[in-house]
């Protein structure tokens, strides 16, 4: 499928995903969200993929919602359109893994999107930033929610109050990103990490990403037993099986996805 405002590629099991509006910093808008989640969702469908990679250019990952486009609408018109809820919830539904390879600015809406994804790997040149509230609104895609989450009230509160920016080593710190890299190495290291989880077992993989996002919406009791129950149905799979007799034989398992 051709899109305008991203571009896909998808080789070695992996879907490369970049967003693509040089001009606005890849700003988010109505016509690149639904691009963004039609390829996801393809993505998801496609059975070659066993892995997406989500990126933007060297300057910005995406520097926010479009703010020329939500400029003159009313409160009426964003609250009935649900601006860009349909999207996000598509992208929530990807059951595969997304790394989001994030490079220069990943503000607003861009951080946001980061966030929804799986795991963030960064180039050193990154900044994350909630900076909403010099616009006279508030993040609207979980920044102060899943931030919140992922580096505490604090720092969450400092991002989103005074809206400055965290380079890639606080952020690194901080717990939001997994990996900071020189940023000739950020796709080579995104690439890398989507590879290794490609040779994993696609029912394995989907089960990590199920369990430890219950993390955040469960009790630890019943996400544990969660955790528990899924482990004992594993036992069910033949890659299971593969798994542990090749641990034993001193070989590589080959993975079925059965
Ligand atoms: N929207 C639209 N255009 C943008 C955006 C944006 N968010 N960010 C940058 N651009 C455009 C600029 O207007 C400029 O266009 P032009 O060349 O035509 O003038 C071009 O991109 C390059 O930008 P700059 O010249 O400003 O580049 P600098 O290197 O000087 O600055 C910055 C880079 C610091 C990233 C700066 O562009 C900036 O501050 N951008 C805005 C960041 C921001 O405020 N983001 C938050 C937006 S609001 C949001 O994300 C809400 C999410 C929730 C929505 C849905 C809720 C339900």
């Amino acid at each position: 499928m051709a899109y305008e405002t991203i571009i896909v590629d998808v080789e070695d099991h992996v879907a490369q995903i970049t967003l693509n509006r040089p001009d606005a910093l890849n700003a988010l808008n109505d016509e690149l969200m639904s691009e963004l989640a039609n390829a996801l969702t393809a993505a998801q469908n496609n059975d070659k993929v066993r892995c997406i990679i989500l990126t933007g250019s060297e300057k910005a990952f995406a520097a926010g919602a479009d703010i020329s486009m939500m400029k003159d609408k009313s409160f009426v018109e964003v609250f009935s359109g649900d601006l860009f809820t349909a999207e996000t919830e598509e992208i929530m539904r990807v059951r595969k893994p997304i790394i989001a390879a994030v490079s220069g600015y990943a503000l607003g809406g861009g951080c946001e999107l980061a966030m929804m994804c799986d795991f963030i790997i960064c180039s050193e040149t990154a900044k994350f930033g909630q900076p909403e509230i010099n616009l006279g609104v508030v993040a609207g895609l979980g920044g102060t929610q899943r931030l919140t989450r992922l580096v505490g009230k604090s720092k969450a509160m400092d991002m989103n109050l005074t809206g400055r920016f965290m380079d890639a080593e606080e952020a690194e710190r901080s717990g939001l990103v997994s990996r900071v890299v020189p940023c000739k190495k950020l796709m080579d290291e995104a690439h890398g990490a989507a590879q290794r989880i490609a040779e994993k077992s696609m029912v394995s993989v989907m089960v990590v990403k199920e369990a430890v996002n219950r993390a955040y919406e469960t009790t630890l009791r019943e996400g544990l037993l969660f955790e528990r129950r899924m482990f004992h149905s594993l036992f069910a799979t033949e890659d299971q099986k593969e798994g542990m007799s090749a641990f034993v034989e001193k070989r590589e398992a080959q993975f079925r996805d059965r």
